[in-house]
């Protein structure tokens, strides 16, 4: 049983496409736990509600969250599909780290950060958090992000139930390359 790809396609149907496995996700982005075992069993037929507890706890960059009854699931953030995960927006540290490509540096540098297909721009606490997000698009570049200026100018950020910051995007005034 490979927990990493069934976890791959929970990822795929909790934020992009739940349509492609026949979810239904509410307007909070829950999907039906017996809903996801029933399906996901077509491509994979040993999965279990078992295994889906195994893979929520078991996640390294904690992705997932169970509602109070256990019955539903949703993701933590990283969303194409617009949906409330209900994120708090919070102040932010005066730095945080985005994790890039270097191939994506000048785009960058003259549109600032976009979310591209995702709801939000993905921001982390740590350089090595970042160099890690970086490197999976090509040769990671780390950029800092001046938070405390974007603050002060009205920019809202959040912090996703697994410790991701997001922001709508960050102009290129805020940019620095680490
Ligand atoms: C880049 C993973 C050109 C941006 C990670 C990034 C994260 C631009 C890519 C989460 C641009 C989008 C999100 C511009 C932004 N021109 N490129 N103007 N603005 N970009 O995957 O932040 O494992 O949507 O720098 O850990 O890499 O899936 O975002 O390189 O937390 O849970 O466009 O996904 O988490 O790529 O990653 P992505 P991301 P999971």
């Amino acid at each position: 049983m490979d927990k990493v790809k069934i976890s791959k396609t929970m990822s795929l149907i909790l934020r992009h496409h739940p349509e492609k496995y026949n979810i239904h996700l509410d307007k909070h982005g829950w999907a039906s736990i017996d809903e996801m075992v029933t399906n996901l069993k077509t491509k994979y037929p040993h999965f279990s509600k078992e295994i889906l507890f195994e893979i929520v706890k078991e996640d390294k960059k904690q992705r997932y969250s169970l509602n109070e009854n256990k019955d539903k699931i949703r993701a933590n953030q990283g969303h194409s599909i617009s949906v409330d995960v209900e994120l708090k927006s919070m102040i932010p540290p005066d730095i945080l780290y985005h994790g890039t490509a270097i191939k994506f540096l000048d785009s960058i540098m003259q549109q600032g950060l976009l979310s591209k297909n995702r709801l939000y721009v993905h921001l982390s606490k740590d350089v090595d958090t970042a160099i890690q997000v970086g490197q999976r698009h090509g040769k990671p570049v780390v950029l800092s992000i001046d938070c405390k200026s974007m603050i002060n100018q009205g920019y809202v950020f959040y912090l996703s139930e697994n410790g991701v910051w997001l922001t709508k995007n960050v102009p290129v005034q805020f940019i620095n390359i680490f």
